[in-house]
């Protein structure tokens, strides 16, 4: 049976996946995007869990592409939660009716290129193949579930669930005893409000990190209304920082700044919420002193938060400096453990030990269970590839090219991978930027490279494997002297046993990354090889149109 042919594939219908199939329908492609979910949303399909919501404020959570999507849509407060973010994705997909070509429930397995044509043949885990020209991986960057191997897990007979895979109808936690493993992103968020409906929560800690208030709030009327008029003069600004937000990033060090100061800059920090005034000063991302300072307020205002002395201190961060791991913002994460039914237990000084039918058993103790939550993250920015058998030029896997740390040329394209494109692949600047507008950029530049190749003719578009080395190099350079280097975090693989350190991020900022970016393709897609086959054998695919 023939396998149908598109000119593109795309995998995931996340946020990127789906202005990636927007963007090449706008070149007249024919594309299939292949989702394993039930619907659109990617992340925030799958992220289901009580508290989920963004970090970000939402007026600069979305897509800029379409002038009138921006004046239509109104988010209800500072930080949209998971469900409004996925109407609003859903919206998305409605307005530009992209759904007629994304095949849901559908799980990529492997995708091979083949040499003789120049085509790349994927699998599908129903069973079904298709061809395409170009392949498009848009698995986002967090998406592949780090599920602890805690011995004994299978034994529990209570429910258990980890917070990306999280189920549809609601988990009922009153008269419930719940165990939460994970204090990341995902545990502040959920454990508040966990511990507002459980009869015991129990928080297993394995690292303190360092929090701040979100300060949440619904939006007013006429702040959204401004938002709106003046909204492309607030992208045309993020455009052109480092992190994609509209800072005006100030040329002093914070150690300038008298003892006063500082301390008035962080109280009204405290105050609004959020990083807006902590990315102000590059020096706390960057020095360790600067850092300190800021480390130090923290570690001050959770003392002060927090009733019990024995509890703060196990709450008060000390291994690593703000911002290595990824900063979090909260609602009443730290007066949650001044309630009676929430009691933290730190497993950094007592590990578990096991998973027993009734609940964790720690070196130290056992405590019975009803629930178990494991919000323990995610294999970054790899973990998504390495479940997709992926082989390019002479049968070469993925993996096996990454086995020591992934490499890419502009977190875009692999040496040895003709045809593949990656959004927010390892080495570009996602997803530590402003995430949509990041890519946003990715999938335009990949719409151009994709066009090009075609002006081109037949045939292949690959990246030098001289380009790609010396771009993984310059990655490299980028964050080796940075603080990012000094925390066990997910940027830098540590939360996953046996996985090589290595930070696949480039930290030059989103405005630096465009701008290379376009350079590039400016100069005849430097780095690129783009080179003709053979012509198509007769046969191997049915042509597919829309
Ligand atoms: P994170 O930020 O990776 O947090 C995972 C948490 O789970 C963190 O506290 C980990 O402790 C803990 N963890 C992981 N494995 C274990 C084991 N084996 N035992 C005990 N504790 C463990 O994931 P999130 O889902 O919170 O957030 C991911 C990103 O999503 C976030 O950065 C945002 O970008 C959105 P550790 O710190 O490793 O000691």
């Amino acid at each position: 049976m023939k396998a149908p042919h598109f000119d593109a594939i795309i995998i995931g219908a996340g946020v990127s996946g789906m202005y990636m199939l927007h963007r090449l329908r706008e070149s007249g492609l024919t594309t299939r995007v292949y989702e394993a979910g039930g619907g659109v949303g990617g992340t925030w399909y799958w992220n289901r869990y009580p508290g989920a919501r963004c970090d970000t404020d939402a007026y600069l959570y979305c897509y800029t592409f379409d002038k009138d999507l921006l004046q239509e849509w109104d988010w209800s407060g500072r930080y949209p939660g998971q469900q409004e973010i996925l109407s609003y994705l859903e919206h998305v997909a409605d307005r530009f009716d992209l759904r007629r070509d994304i095949q849901f429930n559908t799980r990529v397995t492997g995708a091979r290129f083949r040499e003789s044509d120049g085509t790349w043949d994927v699998r599908v885990d129903n069973g079904g193949r298709v061809t395409a020209r170009f392949l498009i991986t848009a698995l986002g960057c967090l998406s592949a579930a780090q599920m602890p191997d805690i011995k004994g897990r299978e034994r529990f007979a209570g429910a258990s669930y980890h917070t990306s895979a999280w189920p549809h109808e609601s988990v009922d936690f009153r008269h419930k005893r719940v165990g939460v493993i994970g204090t990341g992103s995902t545990g502040v968020q959920a454990i508040p409000v966990i511990a507002a409906e459980a009869d015991h929560l129990y928080v297993f800690q394995r690292t303190a990190n360092y929090s701040v208030p979100a300060r949440h709030e619904r939006v007013d009327c006429q702040v959204l209304r401004d938002v709106k008029d003046r909204y492309e003069e607030i992208w045309n600004k993020c455009r052109t920082t480092t992190a994609g937000y509209p800072i005006d990033p100030s040329p002093m060090s914070v150690l300038q700044l008298s003892e006063a100061e500082r301390r008035a800059h962080y109280e009204q920090w405290w105050a609004e919420g959020g990083f807006v005034h902590v990315y102000i000063f590059d020096d706390i991302w960057l020095d360790r002193r600067a850092n300190d300072t800021a480390a130090e307020f923290i570690r001050a205002k959770i003392r002060a938060t927090v009733k019990d002395p024995d509890t703060a201190e196990k709450l008060t961060p000390f291994d690593h400096p703000f911002g290595s791991k990824r900063p979090l913002i909260d609602t009443h994460y730290f007066e949650t453990y001044n309630r009676n039914n929430v009691t933290l237990i730190d497993i950094r000084h007592a590990p578990i030990a096991e998973i027993t039918s009734t609940g964790i058993q720690t070196v130290d103790d056992h405590y019975e269970l009803d629930i178990i939550i494991f919000a323990t993250g995610f294999d970054a920015m790899t973990g998504a590839y390495n479940r997709i058998d992926i082989r390019g030029r002479g049968g070469v896997a993925l993996k096996a090219k990454w086995s020591n740390g992934p490499r890419a040329y502009l977190g875009h394209a692999v040496a040895g991978f003709p045809n593949l494109f990656m959004v927010a692949g390892p080495g570009s600047d996602a997803p530590l930027t402003n995430y949509p507008l990041c890519i946003e950029g990715h999938c335009n530049w990949i719409a151009g490279a994709i066009a090009h190749a075609q002006e081109c003719g037949t045939g292949t578009i690959e990246a030098e494997a001289d380009a790609e080395d010396a771009w993984v190099n310059h990655v490299r350079e980028l964050a080796e002297p940075t603080l990012y280097m000094q925390a066990d975090s997910w940027h830098l693989g540590a939360n996953v046993p046996g996985k090589p350190r290595m930070f696949p991020m480039y930290l030059g900022g989103l405005a630096a990354f465009r701008a290379k970016c376009d350079e590039i393709a400016a100069g005849g897609y430097k780095g690129f090889l783009v080179q003709s086959v053979l012509p198509r054998h007769s046969g191997e695919g049915d042509r597919q149109n829309g």
